[in-house]
């Protein structure tokens, strides 16, 4: 039986994904280049850091480090106002019910996000008080596809990483899950999430059941 359960945050509990395309587009602006949806689409699941160096690469543009750093802080600035007008009313279809149930069974849930942000966000959609643990962009040093995120997560909540399944939306966090041997569930299209064990578009299509009764992999 699976016994800890790991959550990714943008596009999985909410959708931000809009609201860091909003800002990045503003930064790119400054940059004289045009983030298309499509570029936003490459952007998902990456960090902040990681998100800027593509968008430099894609505008072909080279910034000093001050500059850098600034265009950063600008870039969360207003990322931040966005987050402060959300309500739990953002919360994506079925995934609130999906973790209490879980809950109800006494089972630990834990936040695999590469977003500094996680605390804030979670605070504003009401959900904070659902997680045993919390392992974000502010708690490791790599980036999925690097496993790193979601080991910590899984140690956080004391569970074998094989005995974990993790809710993913972003490709590179499929992999991630992958990479540390757990059970991948994609949320979204499988044109985009082919590597997953098993995509769903979205939590409302997802029984407990279902996902208590995977085998791991190894
Ligand atoms: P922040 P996730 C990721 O969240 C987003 O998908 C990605 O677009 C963003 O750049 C990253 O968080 C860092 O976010 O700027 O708030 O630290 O999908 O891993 O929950
Ligand atoms: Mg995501």
């Amino acid at each position: 039986m699976m016994k800890g359960f790991i959550f990714d945050l943008d596009g999985v509990i909410v959708d931000t994904a809009r609201y860091h395309y909003l800002a990045w587009k503003k930064t790119g602006e400054e940059l004289g280049f045009e983030l298309s949806i499509e570029q936003n689409e490459k952007l998902k699941g990456v960090s902040r850091v990681d998100s800027l160096n593509k968008i430099l690469g894609w505008a072909g543009v080279e910034i000093s480090e001050e500059k850098f750093n600034r265009l950063m802080d600008e870039k969360n600035e207003d990322y931040l106002n966005y987050v402060e007008q959300m309500t739990p009313a953002d919360i994506l279809p079925g995934v609130k019910d999906f973790i209490l149930e879980l809950k109800a069974k006494g089972l630990p849930i834990a936040l695999g996000s590469a977003s500094k942000n996680a605390p804030r966000i979670l605070e504003k959609i009401g959900m904070l008080e659902y997680f045993d643990a919390i392992a974000d962009g502010n708690s490791v040093k790599k980036a999925k596809p690097d496993p790193e995120v979601f080991l910590v997560a899984a140690k956080s909540i004391v569970t074998a990483p094989e005995a974990c399944v993790v809710f993913e939306d972003a490709e590179a966090g499929v992999e991630a899950a992958n990479n540390a041997g757990m059970i991948s569930i994609g949320i979204g299209s499988p044109d985009n999430l082919s590597h997953a064990d098993h995509v769903f578009s979205d939590f409302t299509l997802i029984t407990t059941d279902f996902i208590l009764n995977l085998q791991p992999k190894h």
